[in-house]
């Protein structure tokens, strides 16, 4: 497989509703499209990278660039044997995984098509049905949200997370546990909390969640070891798992039970394979988050959502949650049963749509063999 040319697409979508964490709240994104031009083939993915660097220090100016001068040019001319190969190509470059995700994706993507195989099967995925859950943003007003979770509940979705900071967490759980005593329950800090607040953090043992993700800073492993000691409730570590062996350290030191795996965080599918095989290995269940994607992103999240130790339902949910409109055919779907079946068909199963990227789109860039053309 020889990777011709590059083209990254920004586009402007209006999400339909806004959605606030600790870091704040985005009424919009700006969408970074990636495709990998291989032997007549294109390949398309999605970099995850925000509109800025509050989830993680990458945001879409850094992933532009950085792919742009240093990660497309080490991989266009080369011939690879599969897509899992551009890892180590890119490895030189230090960091920046949502980029790297990006072309990585888009690359596994243009195998499926030419392999004729569903992306799923590539993977080494096993299951027909994936299991999906929400993510829930921290709202106007406490009725705001418990309206939200009765209209999800209503739909189908299996587990329901709420966003968490200091003076949004233990009232608005209080009232949620009291209206829904029995439903599978969590909640996301986004390093919202530090050591000193371990009595509020302790009172989250009262609500009997699933778990509470990223409690403490995003680069720490050994501060989440010793709260989670002191807690009853399971620490399911997001921001601190940027490859195989943070998962390898935060399981032996003890500092979570459960990881969220996102593959735009990892840099790719080949390290979010490993970091599911290595808490498979140890007995950590594993679950996918998401980052607001379009369907491109969502797709590639369902394909990975289907290897075996993916046991918890996952922040894959559908596309009418977030745009009036995905850029994608079908639209992703979710039953009532909060199941989203995955497809047969070769590559991820859903079509890009031309014609409405193209309308969304605000700035492109082919990179070539030499030097980088403006399109
Ligand atoms: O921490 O999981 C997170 C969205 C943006 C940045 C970080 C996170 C999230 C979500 C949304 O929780 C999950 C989704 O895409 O529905
Ligand atoms: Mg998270």
């Amino acid at each position: 497989m020889k990777i011709e040319a590059i083209t990254l697409r920004e586009l402007r979508m209006p999400l339909k509703y806004f959605f606030e964490t600790s870091f704040g709240r985005a009424e919009s994104r700006r969408v970074l499209l990636v495709t990998a031009h291989c032997d007549g083939v294109e390949g398309w993915a999605e970099c995850v990278a925000s509109d800025a660097p509050f989830f993680s220090y990458e945001w879409i100016e850094t992933a532009w660039a950085t792919i742009r001068d240093f990660l497309a040019p080490t991989l266009i001319g080369t011939t690879l044997k599969n897509a899992s190969d551009t890892a180590a190509l890119m490895s030189r470059i230090r960091g920046h995984n949502m980029a790297k995700a990006a072309l990585e994706n888009a690359v596994w993507d243009a195998e499926a098509k030419q392999k004729q195989q569903p992306l799923w099967k590539l993977l080494r995925g096993t299951l027909r049905e994936i299991n999906c859950g929400v993510s829930i943003g921290i709202q106007n007003s406490h009725e705001q949200l418990l309206e939200k979770i009765e209209t999800e509940l209503a739909a189908g979705y299996q587990r329901i997370k709420v966003k968490v900071k200091p003076g949004w967490d233990l009232e608005v759980l209080t009232k949620i546990r009291k209206r829904w005593p029995d439903i599978l329950l969590s909640c996301d800090a986004n390093s919202a909390y530090k050591t000193g607040e371990l009595d509020r953090l302790r009172k989250f043992d009262d609500f009997k969640l699933l778990m509470i993700e990223q409690p403490l800073w995003d680069d720490d492993i050994l501060q989440h070891a010793k709260l989670q000691r002191q807690l009853k409730t399971s620490i399911c570590l997001d921001e601190s798992i940027r490859q195989a062996r943070d998962a390898e350290a935060a399981i032996e030191l003890g500092a979570c039970r459960i990881i969220n795996i996102k593959v735009g965080r990892l840099g790719g599918f080949s390290e979010a394979v490993a970091v599911h095989n290595t808490c498979q290995q140890h007995g950590i269940p594993v679950w996918c988050g998401g980052m607001l994607e379009t369907g491109i992103g969502r797709a590639h999240n369902i394909a990975l959502s289907t290897l075996p130790n993916f046991r918890l339902p996952g922040d894959v949910s559908a596309s009418k949650r977030y745009w009036a409109e995905d850029i994608v055919d079908p639209e992703i779907e979710v039953s009532p049963r909060g199941t989203i079946s995955v497809s047969d068909a070769v590559g991820t199963g859903y079509q890009i749509k031309p014609d409405l990227i193209q309308k969304l789109t605000v700035r492109s860039e082919t990179i070539r063999r030499r030097g980088a053309a403006a399109v």
